[in-house]
């Protein structure tokens, strides 16, 4: 005895397909980590180092904490700094294994406190240059995002406003 299968069954796969791709673009309105004013500072030929800075804005309901960072395109080694003075006034860079940011909370990263460590630079860094950034959150999980190289003097976009 032969077994027809009802054509009805056939117009599922599209049904779902629908839903899913509405449920997509929902997402898509409010990130749940969103990156802005990313930049690195430019080098000149002899530095092999350098250092970068952006602000993240934290929209969930939970802490989410940035991990890592990395740079291929310009660096094999990028890590997590923290700059301190100590109390005979030398400034120190400090390793930081993350930074957290609360829920609904904004962190940024400027000159002289927290900042991403580019080391090894493949090359000098040149002013306009943008550089892919994929970085690694505890929640939030990978996010790309992309850096502007500014020149050597540049302090940030508040601190080059206040600077006027
Ligand atoms: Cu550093």
């Amino acid at each position: 005895m032969k077994k027809i299968l009802p054509i009805g069954l056939l117009i599922f796969p599209l049904v779902i397909n629908n839903s899913f791709a509405l449920g997509q673009h929902k997402k898509r309105l409010i990130k749940p980590i969103e990156i802005t004013d990313a930049w690195i500072r430019g080098t000149v030929p002899s530095m092999s180092a350098s250092s970068g800075y952006l602000t993240i804005q934290n929209n969930t309901d939970k802490l989410d904490c940035l991990l890592s960072v990395s740079a291929k395109t310009i660096s094999e080694h990028t890590s997590l700094h923290n700059t301190t003075i100590d109390e005979y006034g030398m400034i120190n860079m400090n390793k930081i294994n993350e930074i957290c940011i609360p829920p609904h909370k904004i962190v940024s990263l400027v000159p002289n406190k927290m900042h991403i460590m580019f080391m090894r630079l493949r090359s000098q860094l040149k002013l306009g240059n943008e550089v892919p950034l994929i970085l690694k959150f505890k929640n939030a999980g990978t996010i790309y995002t992309r850096a502007e190289i500014q020149s050597i003097n540049y302090t940030g976009k508040e601190q080059s406003i206040n600077d006027k």
